[in-house]
């Protein structure tokens, strides 16, 4: 299997992270440039977004669907949490904003870093607020939400929310100070084997 993507992106180190856990070997081949537009450059993606993963002569697309493939290509007997298995209000809604706010981090970080539009523009001050919305209330509840998780050895909730967190720090859009919780949350998973071995970096 070959994951097409960016070590400093922060949807492809959700497989990287999984990969790591399930002891699932994954050859990478680097996107050098986020500001062409031609499909070949995002191997295929017509959505031109990364990673993308090319297994058995095809491409699948999203962090999420490359997740599953890389788990139903794994021996490993770990208990695995996914999205559809989060059964109460709170853990659904956390699991919506850490979408959300990875969708508002991608936007700030293309649009204002990447391709230098201004960052006080209205459309970045909302995005940013909506993100820092995302956060505070993820920061408020990340405690219960940790709690209300089914027992596993890896849940989607927990490998997004820290790649989110650590790419905040990486790419600041939002500060951090004032999300303590997330902050500890992320120095404690920073702990495991595939969030050491997958640090963000350029490629
Ligand atoms: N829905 C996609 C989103 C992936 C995504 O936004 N990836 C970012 C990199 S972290 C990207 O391709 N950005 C390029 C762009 O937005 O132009 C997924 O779940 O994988």
């Amino acid at each position: 299997m070959q994951l097409v993507g960016r070590h400093s992106s922060l949807y492809t180190r959700m497989p990287l992270m999984f990969a790591d856990e399930l002891a699932v070997p994954l050859e990478f081949v680097p996107v050098p440039d986020m500001t062409r537009t031609d499909v070949a450059s995002y191997a295929g993606n017509p959505a031109l977004k990364l990673p993308i993963l090319k297994l058995q002569g095809a491409e699948l697309y999203g962090a999420l669907n490359i997740c599953r493939a890389i788990a139903e290509n794994s021996t490993s007997q770990k208990l695995i949490v996914w999205p559809e298995m989060l059964a109460d209000t709170l853990s659904r809604n956390a699991q919506e904003m850490v979408w959300h706010a990875m969708t508002a981090q991608v936007t700030v970080v293309m649009g204002t870093v990447v391709n230098h539009l201004p960052a006080e523009d209205g459309f970045f001050a909302k995005t940013r607020a909506g993100l820092a919305g995302a956060l505070g209330w993820l920061d408020a509840r990340v405690g219960q939400c940790l709690s209300a998780l089914p027992p596993r050895g890896l849940s989607v909730f927990e490998v997004s929310l820290f790649c989110l967190v650590e790419h905040l720090a990486f790419r600041p859009s939002v500060a951090l100070d004032e999300y303590p919780a997330l902050r500890a949350f992320a120095g404690a998973y920073g702990a495991r084997d595939c969030a050491r071995r997958t640090v963000y970096r350029f490629d």
